[in-house]
């Protein structure tokens, strides 16, 4: 086995992990977004045990790669991806959106160590990116940040100012993922509002963009390798995802961008997940 396989199969098992905690946790608290959180997995994955520039031993090391959750309402898989790289303990993830945990439904920089900027209201996260790129720059310093984003949330105004100033400072430190699962709250994207043509709205914002198979761990680490794609120019990434990925009754179902599974259905979910992993 290559060392890439072996960071591939350790990125697979890690978000097959991710998305068990991020079901057990909307089960038990009966809150939360499950069909974002499973979306999103493997690009967590891929970021964290891969990507990211962190430090063993010292989540807010100033020398550290930020990565900014800015589909805060998916922050069960934010953190259920902190307890894989340590950062949480395992058990707390079961006081999830308990009353007086500090694992709120939204991520709170203050509360969870490792959490860089709170985030829920869609469309903050990108400008706050923006802000610690140039932050970076104007340091001369060489960590680079990372936000993700729904592709619903990017119908919020502020993230298409975030990206005319990310162009306009020259942030080839700053990277955005968009999880381009297709749905939104309620009902597909191009339903509500069409994203079309997502890839070159970026490239007339003066972005570099890729796009990538997002639920494909070897791919997103290829792609991630080749940051940034271009000199003077902020990067984008369409990650085209499958909203419920890992359970094939969630999979590509507006309802499940915020239902609660049955035990029965958890259950079901926990036992394909397992199949896959293994
Ligand atoms: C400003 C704002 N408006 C509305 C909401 C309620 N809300 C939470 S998630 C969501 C849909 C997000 O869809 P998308 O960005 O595609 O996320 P994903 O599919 O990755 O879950 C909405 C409307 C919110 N959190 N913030
Ligand atoms: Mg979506």
């Amino acid at each position: 086995m290559t060392s890439t396989e072996a960071a591939v199969a350790r990125i697979r098992a890690s978000a097959s992990r991710i998305r068990q905690r991020s079901l057990k946790m909307v089960h038990h608290s009966g809150l939360g977004h499950p069909g974002g959180d499973l979306s999103a997995a493997d690009i967590l994955a891929t970021l964290y045990l891969s990507v990211l520039r962190r430090e063993a031993g010292d989540p807010l090391s100033p020398s550290r790669d930020r990565f900014i959750m800015s589909k805060g309402h998916c922050s069960g898989a934010l953190y259920a991806t902190l307890a894989e790289v340590g950062i949480l303990e395992p058990e707390q993830l079961g006081t999830y959106m308990t009353p007086l945990s500090l694992l709120n439904g939204h991520p709170d920089r203050n509360k969870v160590c490792g959490v860089e900027a709170n985030t829920g209201p869609l469309g903050h996260g990108l400008p706050i990116g923006v802000g610690c790129a140039l932050a970076a720059k104007m340091d001369k310093a060489d960590w680079r940040t990372f936000v993700l984003t729904g592709d619903g949330e990017l119908q919020e105004g502020s993230n298409w100012e975030a990206a005319m100033a990310a162009s306009q400072y020259k942030l080839d430190n700053l990277t955005v993922i968009v999880d381009r699962n297709r749905i939104q709250q309620g009902d597909f994207t191009e339903n509500t509002i069409n994203m079309e043509p997502l890839a070159d709205r970026w490239r007339a914002f003066n972005w570099a963009v890729a796009e990538v198979e997002g639920n494909d761990p070897a791919a997103l680490l290829e792609c991630f390798s080749a940051l940034p794609f271009e000199p003077g120019r902020p990067s984008c990434i369409l990650a085209h995802t499958t909203k419920g990925m890992g359970v094939s009754f969630m999979k590509n179902k507006p309802e499940w961008h915020h239902k609660i599974p049955s035990d029965a259905q958890l259950a079901e979910a926990l036992r394909e997940l397992e199949e896959c992993a293994g």
